[in-house]
């Protein structure tokens, strides 16, 4: 059976191509995807293409963004066996991360993919991300899509999004997941890890989606010399409702006592605080040392093993459900979509 895939392109470096005429590099036409690469047709897969309108590099990428993408999928949803998404790769992660909370019951694949070189240029990187993201989102199993949820492919390599960080400015291998293994690897063959993919708890399962996505989050990476006056000015901002902590280690962090007042204070005010490390790879465990566990004991939340950006977008849907703080502190103290591991 044939799968129908939309294509969502949304901007980014793999939609460029040079204009022969001027030499500059211009944002190419995926309407026309079938004449560009006519090896496409020999996929099994019929594809349609969605140009968000206007298309922009992902460095202007705002959270309504986030929440128009999410509608377009919802929109589209019974339509297509599956979603692939052409993003910059500067904030492919937070998007991919974003969008992995947006889709609550998800059961389709939505594949994230970009590109390092534009891909109208002979040596891109971007024509192997597009056709190869497009058979995994067509992938299917025993009526079933191999990959029921949101992942982010780039150079051979298939990841859950909200695991992935890019890494490098310069590398075709722009993106990591140091902290949860690939879900799929590409080389003759595609090698699915079946038991590192999350499926639904049921089939057939009804898609929903979040709407809104809260502001008032705050990123503090700590470093020795973070003088307490500029803490306090962040801890001070109006509107301010979650603090995510990038600290050091497994989890740890300075023990003076002007540090701990601002961060009890906060925690008294209502404000949430999520510990996740700086380290690449690792898990933040409060109870380790004694500048972690002062921490714990402040009322701090442990991340795990979260990235910086799985623990703002999370921070971002979480509040945005509007919860009671009881109900938004237990969700963001369990997995809601693989994004720890505990
Ligand atoms: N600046 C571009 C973007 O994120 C970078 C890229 O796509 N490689 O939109």
């Amino acid at each position: 059976m044939r799968s129908s895939i939309l294509i969502i392109y949304t901007g980014g470096t793999i939609g460029m191509k040079t204009d022969a005429a001027t030499g500059a590099l211009v944002p190419f036409d995926f309407s026309g995807i079938y004449e560009e690469f006519p090896s496409l047709k020999r996929l099994n897969v019929d594809i349609d293409v969605h140009t968000v309108d206007p298309v922009i590099d992902s460095s202007n990428v705002e959270p309504a963004h986030w929440i128009a993408l999410a509608e377009l999928i919802r929109d589209n949803y019974a339509r297509y066996d599956g979603f692939v998404v052409l993003h910059g790769t500067d904030t492919m992660s937070y998007s991919a991360s974003a969008l992995s909370f947006l889709l609550e019951n998800l059961a389709k694949p939505v594949v994230f993919t970009g590109s390092q070189i534009p891909i109208g240029v002979l040596r891109t990187d971007g024509r192997e991300n597009l056709i190869t993201a497009i058979e995994i989102a067509g992938a299917r199993e025993k009526g079933h899509p191999v990959v029921p949820e949101v992942s982010l492919y780039f150079q051979n390599r298939l990841f859950r999004a909200n695991r992935t960080t890019k890494r490098s400015a310069e590398a075709l291998s722009a993106f990591q997941s140091d902290n949860y293994p690939p879900l799929a690897e590409v080389g003759v063959n595609i090698t699915y890890n079946r038991q590192a993919i999350l499926h639904p708890a049921e089939y057939p399962s009804t898609l929903r989606i979040a709407t809104r996505l809260s502001g008032g989050i705050a990123l503090v990476k700590l470093f020795p010399g973070l003088g307490e006056e500029i803490l306090e000015a962040t801890f001070a901002a109006p509107g301010l409702r979650a603090v995510v902590l990038e600290t050091y280690g497994a989890g740890n962090a300075p023990t003076s006592e002007r540090f701990i007042h601002v961060l009890r204070e906060a925690v008294d005010r209502g404000i949430i605080l999520l510990n996740i490390t700086q380290c690449g790879a690792g898990c933040v465990s409060m109870g380790l040392y004694e500048t972690g566990l002062i921490l714990q004991k402040t009322g701090v939340l442990c991340g795990y093993d979260m990235t910086c950006e799985a623990a703002v977008t999370k921070l971002m849907y979480v509040l945005g459900l509007g919860l009671p703080q009881s109900e938004t502190r237990d969700l963001l103290r369990k997995p809601l979509r693989g994004e720890f591991t505990v």
